[in-house]
């Protein structure tokens, strides 16, 4: 029956609360490694963050599950790279390197974004193929066949405001997807 929606939106609230707090936290003690909280971000390298729910195409693709599955490494946060002249993404992150990492990032428009491909997790590819996804993608784009090495580069220059939602062909049912949010300058 009714499961205590009060007790739900507690839970909620406090959880909103406590994020704040550590945010604030985390802005007042810029450089010092504390905090201890643990929900903090593991993208490391400093960037901040955009909330996906600004981009509901984004979070839509990034989470659902009729076309492959969740992407991983995805926790609805998209890292802002827009001050970034070098934005690469590892291509085959994660413990199983089925994933893209950053696997959501934000960028200005004329960035030339760079796919690395790390070595693990078999043969991947890098698809904005808006036909065989959501068709939410602004951008078409493909690395090629699905290719297997640790020396393999793919870049695509984003000129255009808009989105890219892409993915791995060999690994969507895995949840190997990512997006680019692109932003005018
Ligand atoms: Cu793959």
């Amino acid at each position: 029956m009714t499961q205590s929606p009060l007790t739900e939106a507690n839970r909620r609230t406090i959880l909103k609360s406590l994020s704040a707090i550590s945010a604030a936290g985390m802005t007042g003690l810029a450089g010092c490694a504390g905090g201890g909280n643990g929900n903090g971000d593991d993208n490391g390298n400093g960037a901040g963050t955009i909330s996906a729910d600004e981009y509901p195409a984004v979070d839509e693709w990034m989470t659902e599950t009729e076309i492959g599955d969740a992407a991983r490494l995805y926790d609805g946060e998209i890292v802002d790279l827009r001050e970034e002249s070098d934005v690469a993404i590892d291509v085959g992150a994660g413990d199983e390197g089925l994933a893209f990492e950053p696997s959501a990032v934000a960028v200005s428009s004329g960035t030339e974004v760079l796919w690395e491909w790390t070595g693990e997790g078999g043969a991947h590819n890098v698809e904005a193929e808006p036909d065989e996804q959501i068709g939410e993608s602004d951008y078409e784009f493909s690395s090629g066949e699905a290719e297997d090495g640790d020396d393999i580069e793919y870049t695509h220059t984003f000129d255009e405001e808009g989105i890219a939602l892409y993915h791995c062909e060999p690994h969507i049912a895995n949840g190997m997807k990512g997006s680019v949010v692109v932003e005018e300058e």
